[in-house]
């Protein structure tokens, strides 16, 4: 076992409370103009840019700090190919025999079907993995704790420093999606693809669907 070892609090800083305020609600304000996109450009953007959202998504609180995900970024057009090719496959099962009505139903709003040319036309995906177990240097397994939730958090990370770097982005979750293990490589028995980001620019003519978020008081109470 090891023992405890602690240091002084580094880097907190608190903020007078007006400012607080102010912080609080530009960053609400930030966050309330993203929106998932599905037409992506394919215009360019920089690796680096996608380093440092990816070390601030490696910021995740995590069970134990085991830091249970990995991140498997895709910029090549042949491997894209290959997860476009594969996800529309599995899309297509899903839309014309594995949903059930009520589901359908509920992604009528959206308009989405089969099709997911963003996957190759986009610049970056990024397939978030999350592990049950890591391996030490001796090869030996460490369990994970709340994998799911821990790779949940350090997702939602990337997608909000995704976005305040001026990018927009997709959650995509081709169902079932362990063909993501074969075509990138990734352990099957320890990772399990946790859904697929997709990273751009939006097209100059991009559109949303006219859809909104539940009201403060719809969706919290103070008790
Ligand atoms: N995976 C499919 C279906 C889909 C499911 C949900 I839940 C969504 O919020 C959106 C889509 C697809 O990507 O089209």
């Amino acid at each position: 076992m090891t023992e405890p070892s602690f240091i002084p609090l580094p880097g907190y800083r608190e903020y007078p409370e007006d400012e607080m305020k102010r912080r609080a609600r530009a960053f609400h304000e930030e966050m309330s103009r993203r929106r998932t996109v599905r037409d992506f450009s394919s215009r360019p953007v920089p690796r680096a840019v996608i380093d440092d959202c990816l070390r601030a998504a490696a910021t995740a609180p995590s069970g134990a700090n085991l830091q249970p995900w990995h991140f498997a970024v895709v910029g090549d057009p042949e491997t894209k190919r290959r997860i476009r090719l594969a996800a529309e496959e599995e899309e297509r099962e899903f839309y014309r025999h594995r949903a059930p009505q009520e589901w359908l139903d509920a992604l009528a709003p959206l308009g989405t079907d089969e099709r997911k040319p963003f996957l190759e036309r986009a610049p970056w995906l990024i397939a978030v993995f999350s592990q049950r177990y890591g391996r030490l240097a001796d090869g030996r397994r460490v369990k994970h704790y709340y994998p799911m939730e821990s790779v949940g958090i350090a997702t939602g990370l990337l997608i909000a420093a995704l976005h305040m770097a001026g990018l927009a982005t997709l959650t995509h979750t081709p169902s079932p999606m362990k063909f993501l293990n074969e075509i990138l490589g990734r352990p099957k028995a320890a990772e399990r693809p946790f859904l697929l980001l997709v990273a751009g620019y939006p097209e100059d003519n991009a559109t949303v669907p006219d859809i909104g978020r539940k009201p403060l008081s719809e969706v919290v109470t103070y008790v």
